[in-house]
């Protein structure tokens, strides 16, 4: 379902069914520039692997401990864009959404957030979420971790 306001709160609904087959994404600059990030340049931009996350929802449990690999957030956006920067506004192509503060991101001491492709060592699937925002230690009901990342709006 297409939530109004992807950003503002919004009830728990654990989509399963891919909206599209398509895994690209938009990357949006404070000044209006697009990128398309295609998966196959997430294999070539730094890597990481973050072991113990979980997917925690009240709906249908906890599931987990999952290993997610991946692209911090914070390499992509400085990969693309080099100006000021506040908030990015991550929202799925089935219309869900989150926002990550840049000073979640520079916070090195916290297990980074990332745009994962890859988990237990396998690439994930469509059908798991790829591309996949995961926030590691998030226990609000996985509301902050977008499947099928579709548009990442940088605002100041
Ligand atoms: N794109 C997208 N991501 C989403 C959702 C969604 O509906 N669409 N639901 C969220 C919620 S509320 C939950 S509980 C989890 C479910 O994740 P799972 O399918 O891995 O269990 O995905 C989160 N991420
Ligand atoms: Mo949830």
């Amino acid at each position: 379902m297409n939530h109004p306001d992807p950003l503002q709160p919004h009830s728990h609904e654990p989509n399963p069914q891919p909206p599209s087959a398509d895994a690209n994404f938009t990357l949006i600059a404070p000044d209006g520039t697009r990128h398309t990030i295609a998966p196959p340049l997430l294999r070539a931009l730094p890597r990481v692997v973050v072991p113990g996350c979980y997917i925690v929802s009240t709906g249908h449990g906890t599931s987990g401990p999952f290993a997610f690999g991946g692209v911090r957030l914070w390499d992509l956006i400085n990969h693309f864009v080099t100006e000021e920067w506040e908030q990015a506004a991550v929202i799925s192509a089935d219309g869900f959404g989150n926002r990550v503060w840049r000073a979640e991101l520079e916070d090195e001491h916290k297990r980074p957030i990332l745009l994962a492709d890859e988990i237990d060592g396998k690439p994930m699937g469509r059908d798991l979420g790829l591309v996949r925002l995961i926030v590691p230690g998030e226990r609000d009901d996985a509301l902050r971790q977008i499947k099928w990342v579709g548009k990442i709006t940088l605002k100041r």
